[in-house]
Parts: C-alpha cells; sequence; structure tokens
C-alpha cells in the first residue's frame, strides 16, 4: 500500500488544524441496491472519506475532533451476513489500519453526535446520495424537507478546507495518479491494435475494459468509445465502425485502495488513414491541447487557458473556411461554442471531476460566479493555477447537427460562422485529445508515460 496510516492521520489533523474550532463527521457510502434490494451496484466508497480515512468498507462513518483523535463507526458483525459475504474485517482492525483511536457500534453515532453537538460545532459535507441524505437526517435530527434542510446546515468552511487540501496533490497521489494513465496507455495501444472497420464499438470498448478489469481496476467514469464523438457523452456502443469513420475514446481507471484515477481521450481514424479534411481538424485540436499544456503553469488562470484554446481552435476553423472575422471579437464573442462547446478542463484526483460534489467551490473562487456565456458557463474550473493541481487539458472541435440548425435558425454569429461550408461538414462527428496534467513549480508536465497523439503515430498500420 502506498499510503501508510500516518497519512491520513497527518491529513486528517491538518484538516482540523485548518478549521480551528468544531469536529468534523464523514459519511462513507453503502452498498447501493440495483435492481431490487440485495442486488448491488458495485461499491464505491465517497472520495472524502476514502481521502481521509482511506478504507473502501462500506457502512462505515467517522468523527475527527478538533485535536484530531478519530473515532470510527461501523456495522456489529451480523453472524448470517457471515455466510453470504464471508468474514468481513471487524471495526477494531478497520479503525487501527486508519489509525482512529478509537472504534464504536453504528447505533452510538446518533447519540455521540447528539453530545458532541451540546458543546462545539459539527462540520458536515451535504451527502449527495440519497440513501445518505436520509441517514444524515436522522443522525441530526433533521426533518421537513430534508434535503433542502441539510444543505443550509452544511459547512461551507469545511467544504473550503477540503478543496484547499486535496486540490494540492503529493508526491505519493502523483505516483497513484500516473499508475493510472499507465494502465490507460495500454488499454489505448490496445484499442489502436484491433481497431478495423466493421468491428463495432462494444469490440473495442470490451478490448480496452479486459485490461482493466483482468487487474480488477474500476473505470472511472462509463467509457465514451464512439464514432458519433459530436454526442459529447456518448455511453452508447452499438455502431459499427466504418472506414471514414473518427473513433473518439474517453475513459479511465481507478487504481484501489486509493482509487486515484486517470481521464484521457483520443481519436483515431478507423482506417489508420485521416481525410485532408480529418487531418486539418485534429491538427488543430492537436495544436491545441500542446500550446495549452506549455502554456499551463503557475499563476496562469485556467479560464485564460480556455480562451487560449478557442483562438487556437477558431484560428484552425477560419484556415478550413468555417470560421471567419477577428478572432477575438469571435472569440469574445463566443462563436467558437459551436464548435467547441465545453470547458478545456477539470481538476482530477481521487475523482474524475475532483470534488465536484462540494460544487463551484472546487473551481470558482468566492468572488466568481458561473459565466452566462453558452460554451465558457460549462467551464468547471477558473481558479489560477497552482503546483501541485493536476488538471485535464482537452480541447476539442465537434460538428453537431442540432446546434448547427439552432445556431443557423437564429442566425447566430453569422458575422464569425460560415454556416453554408458547415453544413459540409454534418457527418464529420467530433475530435478531442485529452491528456492529466500536474502544475509544477514553474511549469507543467502530462502526467504518466506518453500515449500516442501525433498524425505520424496514427496512420501507422
Ligand atoms: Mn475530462
Amino acid at each position: 500500500m502506498t499510503f501508510t496510516k500516518q497519512d491520513y492521520i497527518l491529513r486528517r489533523s491538518e484538516l482540523v488544524g485548518k478549521l480551528k474550532e468544531g469536529a468534523v463527521l464523514l459519511l462513507g457510502n453503502n452498498l447501493s441496491p440495483r435492481n431490487f434490494e440485495r442486488n448491488y451496484y458495485p461499491f464505491r466508497q465517497d472520495s472524502h472519506f476514502l481521502y481521509y480515512i482511506g478504507l473502501d468498507t462500506p457502512g462505515l462513518a467517522a468523527i475527527i475532533y478538533q485535536d484530531g483523535r478519530t473515532v470510527l463507526f461501523g456495522e456489529k458483525e451480523d453472524e448470517s451476513e457471515i455466510i453470504w459475504s464471508g468474514k468481513g474485517t471487524s471495526v477494531s482492525d478497520l479503525a487501527n489500519r486508519c489509525g482512529a483511536e478509537d472504534f464504536k457500534y453504528y447505533d452510538a453515532l446518533g447519540k455521540e453526535i447528539a453530545l458532541l453537538k451540546r458543546d462545539t460545532m459539527l462540520h458536515y459535507i451535504p451527502p449527495f446520495r440519497g440513501d445518505n441524505l436520509i441517514k444524515m437526517a436522522g443522525l441530526l435530527n433533521i426533518d421537513g424537507k430534508i434535503e433542502e434542510n441539510i444543505k443550509i446546515g452544511g459547512s461551507a468552511l469545511l467544504a473550503r478546507k477540503i478543496v484547499e487540501q486535496r486540490a494540492i496533490k503529493s508526491t505519493k497521489e502523483i505516483a497513484e495518479i500516473e499508475k493510472s494513465v499507465a494502465v490507460s496507455k495500454r488499454m489505448y495501444e490496445r484499442a489502436f491494435q484491433v481497431l478495423e472497420p466493421g468491428l463495432r464499438e462494444s469490440d473495442i470498448a470490451a478490448e480496452m475494459q479486459k485490461i482493466a478489469i483482468a487487474e480488477d481496476l474500476p473505470q472511472s467514469f462509463l467509457p465514451i468509445v464512439t464514432v458519433h464523438g459530436e454526442i459529447l457523452h456518448n455511453n452508447n456502443y452499438k455502431n459499427r465502425l466504418g472506414k471514414e469513420d473518427l473513433l473518439l475514446i474517453d475513459t479511465g481507471v481507478e487504481i484501489p485502495p486509493s482509487y486515484y484515477c486517470s481521464d484521457i481521450t483520443r481519436t483515431f481514424s478507423v482506417a489508420r488513414k485521416f481525410t485532408e479534411r480529418q487531418k486539418h481538424i485534429y491538427k488543430t485540436v492537436l495544436k491545441t491541447q500542446l500550446e495549452v499544456i506549455k502554456t499551463a503553469s503557475p499563476e496562469v488562470s485556467n479560464v485564460d487557458l480556455h480562451n487560449l484554446a478557442a483562438r487556437i481552435i477558431t484560428s484552425g476553423l477560419q484556415e478550413a473556411g468555417l470560421m471567419k472575422g477577428d478572432i477575438d471579437e469571435s472569440v469574445a464573442a463566443g462563436a467558437h461554442a459551436l464548435f467547441y462547446p465545453h470547458g478545456i478542463g477539470h481538476m482530477l484526483g481521487i475523482d474524475v471531476h475532483d470534488m465536484e460534489d462540494l460544487g463551484d467551490v472546487v473551481g470558482y473562487p468566492d468572488e466568481k460566479r458561473r459565466s452566462g456565456q453558452f460554451g465558457l458557463s460549462f467551464l468547471r474550473l477558473v481558479k489560477k493555477l497552482r503546483p501541485g493541481f493536476v488538471i485535464t487539458v482537452e480541447p476539442g472541435i465537434y460538428f453537431i447537427p442540432p446546434l448547427i440548425d439552432k445556431w443557423k435558425s437564429e442566425k447566430l454569429h453569422e458575422d464569425f460562422v460560415n454556416y453554408r461550408e458547415v453544413d459540409n461538414y454534418r457527418s464529420f462527428g467530433g475530435i478531442r485529445i485529452e491528456d492529466d496534467v500536474l502544475i509544477t513549480d514553474n511549469s507543467s508536465r502530462v502526467l504518466g508515460p506518453p500515449i500516442l497523439k501525433h498524425i505520424e503515430e496514427l496512420e501507422k498500420i
């Protein structure tokens, strides 16, 4: 195991130190039923729980007191459960594993909280899972509109301090992410190896997942393996790969027991031969990605990286005759969002969108709100970058027929978009290239071993 008991003890004492007063309640996740009560989805522990406690066992909770002392709560062993699930690890052993000073059974948690709340503040994060919401409402004696009332009682200070801590990755955390990218590399190389017209998207997905499953590594999100890359979160795998198609693959794996993950996108030519059009758009996206990575460094804000990407993309689209006009004006107006409607990237860590359960506190400084402009409004991170941040850099160009039709009928940004030429690209699909990038003391570096992305590599048979 890469992380030791000491690492978790240190993380916890650092957190309560930042809070200055009050204790912290952390709820772990429970097994989640799929189609009937006892048939479960694969278990995934809560990420804050993983970060501070490091245990991926269902049904746990923890209280971290102001002095750093931690009590772990878990279920008493149930005789009948042993038959179905085998002998689990006792709560006392789990407490020992994570360096908690004490353990109690779950039924004591409500009482402990009631006692605690009499003389100190109890910080908690509002849960996003229904079962945890109900559990927390019971523990805190919250009724009425529980979701709303739990949100009101949630600790904004705790959320801010967690973000401060989790956003800066240590050497060990970076090593975990790099392990994950190394697995991704093998998955992408395998996909490229077996790629052939006539196969289905699911054939490629299976070949890639085989590598992860064989090593017992979960996917960090539902894989995207599609010839319709213009549908941004396409989770169908039913299409056949045509000779002229581009295959967009966006996947990642988690590395238990820490669960740090990767998030990588590549776009392949199915025939391993890009058409002239495809080549130009591909080169534009790649150039954008390389330039953004080169510029990413401490003190640069991610919104500037987003806009840099928009400028390079606009210029590439102008060369293809798809856009026109002054580049800065075009970017300020948001015309590029017809082709590049998402953000340049997000934080990555234990979550693929790291800490996103906490909301915009992760990516936006207190005084900043999301832009109202289409495209920019999807940017999840606008903060200035700092050494230790791990972000994704994932520009893309897409031809989305319903969006093209909508903009065209509304005569949107006609000064900047050549709709006539755009119509010739309606069946193009989409291209995205994504890597995971560490912000270093004075620049940045792509994490993990390099994964094929240059045209020369992608046209090799
Ligand atoms: Mn991503």
